[in-house]
């Protein structure tokens, strides 16, 4: 049996931004962009996809975070959350695996709790054409005291290995 072609372009793709960036009184708004290309289009709906950040911060409650998919749709990621205490999100893997959420998670001293489930699942990006520009978006909402830097984003896009109906992976070229 011969099946179709089926699969192709990259599972998974690790995307990494390694430059620090100010972000509190100015600017309040920071950017990072993540052109992707070479996924299986579209995103599977068994694909995951997790955010993880360094973001050094005095007052984690300023801060809204916010991943968009190419389409310009986005989710939040963090939003009013982390409370007065610093750094927090300072090496914090947003899954959607986690135990805890962020938005209900108990904040209680300064100090990265790692890992927290985003305020919306990583799974509403399933079923979108992964292929383009992805951003991750900070933004310090009280700008007046209280500072940040983010200083590593790392974005993982991976989807799952699939069987075709004669027993073979969709993804040969899974990572
Ligand atoms: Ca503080
Ligand atoms: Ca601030």
């Amino acid at each position: 049996m011969t099946g179709a072609p089926c699969g192709g372009g990259n599972s998974k793709i690790v995307y990494e931004d390694t430059t620090p960036q100010f972000v509190g009184s100015n600017p309040s708004i920071v950017e990072k962009i993540a052109p992707l290309s070479g996924l299986t289009n579209p995103l599977s709906p068994t694909a995951i996809s997790t955010l993880q950040i360094w973001l050094t911060h005095t007052w984690n409650a300023d801060m809204t975070i916010r991943l968009y998919a190419p389409d310009s749709s986005y989710i939040t990621i963090t939003n009013q959350d982390g409370g007065v205490y610093d750094n927090v999100f300072d090496g914090t893997l947003f899954t959607d695996s986690a135990s805890s959420s962020v938005s209900t998670y108990y904040f209680l001293n300064d100090g990265v709790v790692s890992p927290l489930k985003p305020r919306d699942p990583f799974t509403n990006l399933r079923g979108k054409n992964p292929n383009g520009q992805w951003k991750v978006w900070f933004q310090d909402t009280y700008p007046p005291t209280d500072d940040g830097n983010i200083n590593r984003v790392i974005l993982m896009i991976q989807g799952k290995v699939e069987k075709m109906k004669n027993g073979k992976k969709k993804n040969d070229n899974y990572k």
